[in-house]
């Protein structure tokens, strides 16, 4: 096994770096926004000197925190750092200045930060002072880490994902019901990594609110309850009272919420139209980058933000978890049989992993 290791790192150290580069940022997972996760390793004569990975928006940079890992043995080395250096004063000052400063001799490059303000200025400035720059290296690796950070740089938009579970006789389940058990911390590790994440009130109840994680410190996304009628307002006699911050409902205009709502402080929103737009609109407001439409049971309930998402392009990646359960359903134990087929999209750059039991299969439209 040593011998197939030290092959591949002989055959592309570059690649093996800028991935350990990439696992370090995720370190941060759901806790970076509205900043990118990035990640750097120092290395110096085949050896990693210096790790570090950006924790948080407003704290130092992964290149600052694995250069003050490396000390003195950052010179002369090669820094791997998933996104370009940046070349700006923003919350933190320039991560090429700090790199220059330690006078490390090459810096390899994962991609090129979409930030104007940023955007190959850091490259420039790391070349123009005699380093040697190599830019592009796992590049599709580190795309997908920040796919919703470069989404929200390039369009202004939060990036939005769709998810549900499926039986692998083809019924949509309750991921916290019957596909609980199988969801191997998939689940949990999913709604952490989004800013906020919506919920069909039909979808709601007071298992409610799932902790994405119950580690200190991991992020709490921000729940958004859509209730588009009457009989969809949300119950939540047994919300929690501290849970009620979390949590915020959009009502279609003749929604009328239990008095409850508003005795435990929960946020509510009326819209005249209560459609996918207006409530990424809101989300834009609040600088969040990354919005997952949550389905559990009630598909049908969110049926129509989802078309809209689709016909508007508002909807950036699909993300399906199958269970390795055979379930029995009103219709009987087969697959839905569609008669009409309709519209077909054509998922790309499709992806699957295995999460405990269940297959999980993301791809992006
Ligand atoms: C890096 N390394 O680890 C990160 C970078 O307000 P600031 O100072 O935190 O700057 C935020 C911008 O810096 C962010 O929009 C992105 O362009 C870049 N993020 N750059 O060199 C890092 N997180
Ligand atoms: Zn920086």
């Amino acid at each position: 096994i040593r011998t197939r290791c030290q092959v591949v790192q002989e055959d592309n150290d570059d690649g093996f770096y800028m991935r350990k580069s990439v696992e370090l940022a995720r370190k941060a997972i759901g806790c970076t926004s509205p900043n990118p996760m990035v990640g750097c390793v120092i290395v110096k004569d085949g050896k990693v000197v210096g790790r570090g990975f950006h924790p948080k928006a407003g704290q130092p940079h992964a290149e600052v925190f694995a250069l003050r890992d490396a000390g003195n043995l950052a010179e002369n080395a090669t820094a791997y750092v998933s996104l370009e250096p940046c070349n700006h004063y923003g919350r933190t000052p320039p991560c090429t200045e700090a790199l220059i400063k330690a006078k490390v001799k090459r810096v390899v490059i994962g991609m090129v930060d979409p930030n104007p303000i940023v955007a190959s200025k850091g490259v420039d400035r790391l070349r123009e002072a005699g380093i040697e720059v190599t830019v592009g290296v796992e590049e599709e690796l580190c795309k997908r880490l920040i796919e919703s950070y470069i989404h929200k740089m390039l369009t202004g938009k939060p990036f939005v994902t769709f998810r549900y579970s499926l039986s692998v006789n083809g019924h949509i389940l309750d991921q916290l019901g019957e596909g609980a058990a199988e969801s191997g911390g998939y689940y949990s590790q999913l709604l952490q990594e989004y800013d906020a994440i919506i919920l069909s009130s039909a979808s709601f109840s007071d298992e409610f609110p799932v902790p994405a994680s119950q580690e200190p410190g991991a992020n709490q996304p921000l729940w958004i309850i859509v209730a588009r009628n009457h009989s969809s307002s949300p119950h939540i006699s047994g919300l929690p009272i501290e849970d009620a911050g979390k949590l915020i409902i959009f009502i279609g205009k003749e929604v009328v919420v239990e008095p409850e709502v508003a005795q435990k402080g929960i946020e509510t929103v009326v819209l005249d139209e209560l459609n996918l737009n207006s409530i990424l609109e809101y989300c834009n407001q609040q600088g969040f980058c990354s919005v997952l439409v949550d389905s559990r049971r009630n598909i049908d309930a969110i049926e129509e933000l989802l078309q809209e998402g689709i016909e508007q392009d508002l909807l950036q990646k699909i993300v399906v978890e199958v269970l390795p359960l055979w379930v029995e359903s009103n219709n009987g134990i087969l697959p839905v049989v569609l008669k009409n087929l309709g519209k077909r999209l054509e998922m790309k750059k499709l992806q699957t992993k295995i999460s405990g039991k269940s297959v999980i299969i993301e791809g992006y439209i």
